[in-house]
């Protein structure tokens, strides 16, 4: 229950923190990102596997899907510090970070996300989503504290369907 009460928290902090940038109902409710939202295994089009380095870096730095299509992110920390990969365009990674920040100040940790999963030390987790029909620029990250601002952050091109083969 621990985690249900830090996630409550967490979001009221995003909508506050949120609604004073933007209009209300574009992220008041809870879940909804415009890049996407998260699949099902059965749905996954391919997988793709990502390490997460100590050295603040994701490997690889750089993927290519599709638009509309579903991923499967297998995601090891192969590091003995704690970190994260969270999905995202650059506004829900800035969002994202500030949140941290926050959480952070007053003691507390995030709760999971539905675009994101935590990566303890040496463990593999995965996040399966399905990208948006929308081309253009996403990012994962890692919020852990100075993680992000040390350069944790890798790119996801989403390109348009028509002009790539379904391989
Ligand atoms: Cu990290």
């Amino acid at each position: 229950m621990e985690m249900k009460r830090n996630r409550t928290v967490c979001a009221g902090i995003a909508v506050l923190m949120i609604a004073g940038l933007f209009p209300l109902h574009a992220h008041a409710k809870a879940d909804v990102f415009s890049f996407g939202h998260p699949g099902t295994a059965a749905k996954a089009d391919r997988t793709i596997r990502i390490a997460a380095l100590d050295t603040l870096r994701f490997v690889p730095s750089v993927v290519k899907v599709r638009e509309g299509e579903t991923v499967r992110f297998v995601v090891t920390n192969k590091g003995k510090l704690m970190h994260e990969f969270v999905l995202g365009d650059k506004r829900e990674q800035m969002a994202h970070e500030a949140e941290m920040k926050r959480m952070a100040a007053m003691g507390m940790t995030m709760g999971r996300d539905p675009n994101g999963v935590p990566l303890a030390p040496g463990k593999t987790q995965t996040l399966i989503w399905t990208f948006a029909d929308k081309p253009g620029t996403l990012y994962y990250a890692c919020h852990e504290p100075g993680h992000y601002a040390g350069g944790m952050v890798g790119t996801i091109l989403v390109e348009p369907a028509a002009h790539t083969s379904k391989g």
